[in-house]
């Protein structure tokens, strides 16, 4: 499937340090429910063959819902499992080694946590980056904090889509749209939420998804 990143602006992660194995159907369900435009899988602890299995589960729902399927890590289970792309950080393995093993026309993605590393990013090719954290977070609590005031010109500067994370909720998505943002990733926000589809939806309307 051939998806333009470049539209979507609500990704959502299911993050398994937040969803036992066994929810991840119904949450998984619940965000492409509400309006996620781009799911990933991100299992940090748990076995490649575990996270197989976990992939092949969301495939057909994210297939279904027109979203695109991202494995955090992982390019040889992308191929594997039919998932639609991975995503890379700065310590692992290139963005050009992950897009042989993932396999042609996969999605790569990359995170950077800094303007220079976003800019950086542009020679490497990904088809969109992570820019942050903009704010401390317990999802990934070793890594210090950038702000907002580099998102304008990481706009400016780099021709990828570039998703805003870390730190991001509901309450604080005006002031990261108003430092510049155009698209953001949530996580804990929103396996947290009360009513997750509802969430979603309004994460979507607050960054201006188009309506669905
Ligand atoms: N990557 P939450 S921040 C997975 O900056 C991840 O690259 C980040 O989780 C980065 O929405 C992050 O719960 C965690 O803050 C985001």
């Amino acid at each position: 499937m051939n998806f333009d990143l470049h539209k979507f602006r609500l990704y959502g992660i299911l993050d398994m340090g937040y969803v036992a194995p066994v929810d991840v159907p119904r949450i998984a369900t619940e965000m492409l429910d509400g309006g996620v435009e781009i799911l990933q899988l991100r299992a940090k602890r748990l076995l490649p063959a575990d996270i197989l299995q976990l992939a092949r589960l969301l495939v057909p729902l994210c297939r279904s819902a027109g979203v695109p399927l991202i494995l955090n890590d992982h390019p040889a289970l992308v191929a594997e499992s039919g998932a639609d792309g991975v995503h890379v950080g700065q310590d692992d393995m290139s963005v050009q080694e992950a897009r042989s093993l993932a396999g042609h026309g996969k999605i790569v993605g990359l995170s950077t946590h800094s303007l220079h590393q976003a800019t950086s990013a542009v020679g490497e090719k990904p088809d969109y980056i992570g820019f942050g954290p903009l704010f401390s977070t317990p999802t990934k609590p070793d890594y210090v904090a950038i702000g907002t005031s580099d998102i304008l010109e990481a706009h400016k500067l780099v021709p990828l889509p570039i998703y805003c994370i870390g730190g991001i909720k509901l309450e604080n998505l005006p002031s990261i749209i108003g430092a510049g943002a155009q698209r953001t990733v949530i996580v804990s926000g929103i396996l947290q939420a009360e009513n997750i589809a509802d969430y979603c939806r309004a994460c979507r309307l607050a960054i201006g998804a188009a309506s669905e």
